[in-house]
């Protein structure tokens, strides 16, 4: 049967600003409080998922989340009217109001984690919603993803959905951010390659000193038990603490596979050579044929990967089986990364071409083109069970951009946030986005 990779990518939602909310996340970080433009972030999403379902690939759509997030505001003892609840937050606590508004669920690499059948025990789809528990403004967000994912991929006998794991710091989980997949092709049976910041119950295990290692080797152990993965056909890796502390707060942002190709760079890893061994025994046993791209150091700094957002690339398998690396435009931009690029393309390897897209609203929060997309690997049938209205078509891009320019302001500061006007906006916005999309009720304000 026929498999495929489908991206569903992150709608950036009505209140897309930058709120300084991510430590360690340096763009975020350095681009606090600068003034963002909702509707061009929205138009710079839907322009990459249109050219990419352009070019052949099924593309998918993952609608964003009703913000201010009212009902955790209440829940922190904000009280009154919704406009009230506002009110008083930002009058007494600000970067709680801003953290509420962030528009973070676009970024849906950290969604969920997703198991394709071919590798599960039941041989069913799993997907296990992210905790995201590092941080507030993301902790928010499985409730809605997992009504979101359950909209989407209903059909039980196809798809198994798991909840976001216990919330706490031990069991931190950001889901595919930190996962990627090697595979001969999509169908068969792979290897399921997780990465993780630190060991939270062995303490002789390094960590970084400087930035939160957000990803636990007990929170991916856990989600390859629920999703019934075996033993031959997982791998679990540390994360260089180092690059952590260099800006590195996702392995997706110095790593990322397709297929039987591991881009990565040369300081991604602990133990590199081991872990690039037991990939390549465990790919090998399923009949396939580990190829690493390795960048060094001496050609690209992790510094410049964390400026470029080389690694937050997506890596395409096109129908002529070549591959397609999809990059920011930031990546242009830096000398070193362009020039990599240009001897990458001229060597014999697997990638022969790559394609840049202007996603400038999203990387000044830190989320590049594969933080945009959340990957599920699927055969015909599983396809065909998916809610064909998240499905990107020419019909759907023309309604989403019309829906957009419609709804979004192109101007968003924090002063803005603190406007009761922005959640009615936002909840009118999404109330007609959940009929293109025929989601049925997934928002909290859907379902009181
Ligand atoms: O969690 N930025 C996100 C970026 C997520 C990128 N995702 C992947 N690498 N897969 C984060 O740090 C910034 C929001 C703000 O500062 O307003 C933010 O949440």
């Amino acid at each position: 049967m026929k498999a495929f990779e489908v991206n569903f990518d992150g709608l950036v939602g009505p209140t897309h600003n930058y709120g300084g909310l991510s430590y360690g996340n340096v763009a975020s970080q350095s681009n606090s409080q600068a003034q963002s433009n909702p509707k061009e972030a929205a138009r710079q999403g839907l322009a990459k998922m249109k050219a990419l379902s352009d070019l052949g690939f099924v593309q998918g759509v993952l609608a964003p989340q009703e913000r201010p997030d009212i009902a955790g505001l209440r829940r922190l003892g904000f009280g009154g009217t919704d406009a009230q609840v506002i009110a008083s937050a930002a009058r007494d606590a600000m970067p709680i109001l801003a953290a509420s508004c962030s528009a973070s669920s676009m970024w849906v690499a950290n969604a969920a984690t997703v198991s394709p059948s071919a590798d599960t025990a039941d041989r069913r789809v799993h997907f296990t919603a992210a905790n995201l528990n590092c941080k507030y403004h993301r902790s928010i967000e499985h409730p809605t993803t997992s009504r979101v994912l359950a909209a989407m991929f209903a059909d039980s006998t196809h798809f198994a959905h798991h909840a976001a794991l216990p919330a706490v710091a031990q069991f931190g989980d950001e889901g595919a951010a930190n996962h990627t997949r090697l595979c001969r092709a999509y169908g068969e049976p792979g290897v399921e390659f997780f990465v993780y910041g630190r060991a939270a119950f062995d303490s002789r295990r390094p960590a970084p000193q400087r930035y939160p290692a957000r990803q636990t080797l007990e929170a991916s152990q856990a989600v390859a038990r629920l999703h019934g993965l075996s033993e031959a056909g997982t791998v679990f890796a540390q994360q260089n603490p180092a690059v952590i502390d260099q800006g590195v707060f996702h392995n997706d942002v110095i790593a990322v596979g397709n297929g039987e190709v591991l881009f990565h760079h040369q300081d991604a890893f602990l133990d590199t050579d081991q872990v690039l061994g037991e990939l390549d025994a465990k790919l090998a046993a399923r009949g396939g044929r580990f190829q690493a791209i390795a960048v060094p150091r001496d050609q690209v700094s992790v510094e410049d990967a964390v400026r470029s957002y080389l690694f937050n690339s997506q890596l395409l398998t096109r129908p002529d089986g070549r591959m397609v690396l999809v990059v920011p435009e930031e990546c242009r931009g830096n000398p070193r990364v362009w020039a990599y690029l240009d001897g990458l393309l001229g060597s014999d390897g697997p990638i022969t071409e790559v394609r840049v897209f202007d996603l400038k609203q999203s990387m000044r929060n830190g989320g590049g083109p594969a933080c945009l997309r959340l990957r599920v690997a699927l055969n015909e049938q599983e396809l065909a069970a998916v809610n064909q209205g998240v499905i990107m078509t020419d019909a759907l891009y023309g309604q989403l951009l019309e829906w957009v320019d419609r709804h979004y302001r192109d101007r968003l500061g924090e002063a803005d946030l603190a406007d009761p006007q922005l959640l009615l906006e936002c909840r009118t916005a999404l109330d007609e986005l959940t009929g293109l999309l025929r989601l049925g009720s997934v928002y909290p304000f859907q379902l009181n």
